[in-house]
């Protein structure tokens, strides 16, 4: 796995993107900046296997590397399931399709909010609905809702920002401490952080559980959080 030292020694100009740097360091990143992101696949596997259904779609929304993919077929094997991976980066999908070139799974270049999502029991937005824009966000919900089986679940992890000023302040401060832990230095995390603005919008718990509702879904709750990382299913 290559490390990423994307932030070390360069000012990057442009926000942050999903380009070729990126693809190529994004197991390291992904797993060095996110607490929990571990565990989040784990339990993906897990929550596959309790919720897919026999003869279903499963969707991995915005699958980079193919993470949770792999997850997913893992939580489903046995049951007669197809599996369906989507991303909008071309250096994305062009890696995932190698590393799971001898999986059964099929793995789409395009935007998940113009995606087509039918007879789904397991749908997976791993750290992803944050990187679209807001005013898409309840619009692809509601289609995830519509697609799925009743019955059916989204897994939606998201980077989470907090109501209270003092609490919010805390945590992110929690984040960059688990960062540094991890081994970025200060000035990779400064430069990191003045990248994602205006490209990854947290939002509050209570606005994503308010949002699932309105798209559709009967019930949502947390099942994990760690620092400003959480993650939620939702129940068709
Ligand atoms: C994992 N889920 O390893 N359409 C398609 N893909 C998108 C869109 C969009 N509109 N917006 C962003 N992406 C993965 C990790 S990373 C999370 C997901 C992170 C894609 C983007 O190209 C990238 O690959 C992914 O969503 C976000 O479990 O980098 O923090």
């Amino acid at each position: 796995m290559s490390r990423d030292a994307i932030y070390i020694d360069k000012i990057h100009e442009n926000g942050f993107t999903f380009d070729d740097r990126v693809a190529s360091v994004f197991a390291d990143m992904i797993s060095r900046s996110v607490p929990g992101y571990g565990q989040t696949l784990q339990m993906v596997e897990l929550l596959a296997h309790q919720y897919a259904q026999e003869n279903s779609n499963l969707y991995d929304l915005g699958c980079s590397l193919g993470a949770a993919t792999m997850a997913l077929s893992r939580g489903a094997a046995g049951k007669q399931c197809a599996i369906i991976a989507v991303d909008n980066s071309p250096a994305m999908v062009e890696r995932c399709r190698e590393m799971l070139k001898d999986e059964s799974v099929e793995i789409i270049c395009g935007d998940i909010v113009e995606a087509g999502i039918e007879n789904a029991s397991v749908v997976v937005l791993n750290f992803v609905l944050q990187f679209v824009e807001k005013s898409q966000r309840l619009k692809l919900l509601t289609k995830i809702c519509d697609g799925l089986r009743p019955g059916g679940v989204l897994i939606l992890s998201e980077k989470i920002a907090f109501e209270d000023a003092d609490e919010n302040l805390r945590q992110i401060e929690l984040h960059e401490a688990f960062k540094r832990a991890q081994g970025y230095s200060d000035m990779e995390i400064s430069r990191k952080r003045t990248a994602l603005e205006n490209v990854l919008i947290p939002e509050t718990q209570s606005v994503h559980h308010a949002r699932l509702r309105e798209a559709g879904f009967s019930a949502s709750y947390t099942w994990f959080q760690c620092f400003n990382f959480a993650s939620v299913i939702a129940i068709k």
